[in-house]
């Protein structure tokens, strides 16, 4: 059966099918489109004509303009195809146009810190040692001369799972194990995360970073502590740096100590961020407590050692000029990208 509309379109299609065989540009080809597609174009006029044919006749050439539209689309498409991909979207590609650029992260403060620490110990001979941070509670206290009636081990400071384990409250377990694990000499730093059950302030968060070092052979003496620590604060403050020591107390430590740098502000005269005493509290060492030495196997007639701690946070706020700690762990990009 034939009529008009399926004699129009079927001729529309051959001079198209020519017209589209010749096209050499996209405007061509979009050309064809819309003389048959476009809103004024042959196809929708021929579809107003539709109410005119006969019924009979209404299924074949709705099935016709069916069969034109989907052979016109696909002759467009390969039209377009052998034009090649720079023109089937229109668009250019300008080779010469910069790259974007990748927002790659930058390093966390307590990461730039911790990373400065270790290269300042590595260069004095120290290796890095890992543990942890879920150790068991003799290694954490026990080992570490701690009695069982020390208040930092608490219930109301500590993070007991209740089975003998807890969250590490200091890096030192992971020195128990080395010095398990190993005969003297040992010359380890033991940087990582530890946990109290702190109330969060400017000063305090419940997670925060250590980083211990430890130092046993023969005839070590306070002298070579006095020695790594000042080389120390001079490499990680700047050469003015001095410091003096205040007699302490620690468990796993006799004699004990607390180690003051200079003031890297105000260079020792007083000011805001010393509390005017020109000196600011970094460091807790000593020499190794024979009882320590003991737990892990080690004569204490023989072997001497040191042992140092220093707070990850603490040195990053007085590097960095942090005025409160929580800010190292909001994770605000504004705060974060600022460093590095
Ligand atoms: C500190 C202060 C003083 C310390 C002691 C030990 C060990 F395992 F050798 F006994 N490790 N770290 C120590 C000593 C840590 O932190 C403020």
């Amino acid at each position: 059966m034939s009529n008009e509309i399926i004699d129009k379109l079927s001729s529309a299609l051959k001079s198209a099918e020519g017209k589209l065989s010749s096209a050499s540009s996209e405007s061509d080809i979009e050309s064809v489109r819309i003389e048959l597609l476009g809103r004024n174009g042959l196809v929708p006029a021929l579809s107003k004509d539709m109410k005119n044919v006969p019924p009979e006749q209404r299924a074949e050439t709705g099935r016709a303009f069916n069969e034109a539209k989907e052979k016109l689309q696909k002759l467009l498409d390969e039209a377009k195809e052998r034009l090649g991909p720079s023109s089937v979207s229109g668009a250019i590609t300008d080779v010469t146009e910069p790259g974007r650029r990748w927002k790659i992260g930058k390093k966390h403060p307590i990461t730039l810190v911790i990373d400065d620490c270790v290269a300042i110990f590595r260069r004095m001979g120290f290796i890095v040692a890992e543990g942890p941070e879920i150790d068991t509670v003799y290694n954490n206290f026990d080992a570490l001369n701690t009695a069982s009636d020390h208040p930092s081990r608490d219930p109301q400071d500590t993070f007991y799972f209740g089975d003998g384990r807890l969250l590490r409250t200091q890096t030192s377990p992971v020195q128990i194990r080395v010095m398990k694990s190993q005969e003297p000499p040992v010359r380890i730093v033991a940087p990582g995360r530890c946990f109290r059950r702190d109330t969060p302030d400017a000063t305090h968060s419940m997670n925060f970073h250590q980083i211990e070092g430890l130092y046993i052979d023969k005839g070590v003496s306070m002298a070579d502590l006095k020695s790594i620590l000042l080389a120390f604060g001079r490499e990680f403050f700047g050469p003015g740096v001095g410091i003096r020591l205040r007699p302490h107390f620690f468990p796993f430590t006799e004699p004990s100590v607390e180690c003051d740098f200079s003031c890297v502000m105000c260079g020792g005269k007083g000011c805001r961020v010393c509390k005017n005493s020109g000196w600011l509290e970094i460091s807790g060492a000593g020499m190794v407590d024979p009882n320590v030495m003991k737990a892990v196997g080690y004569d204490p007639e023989i072997w001497s050692g040191y042992a140092f701690g220093m707070g990850i946070e603490r040195l990053a706020m007085i590097r960095y000029r942090i005025n409160d700690i929580r800010l190292l762990y909001d994770n605000d990009k504004r705060f974060l990208s600022q460093f590095n």
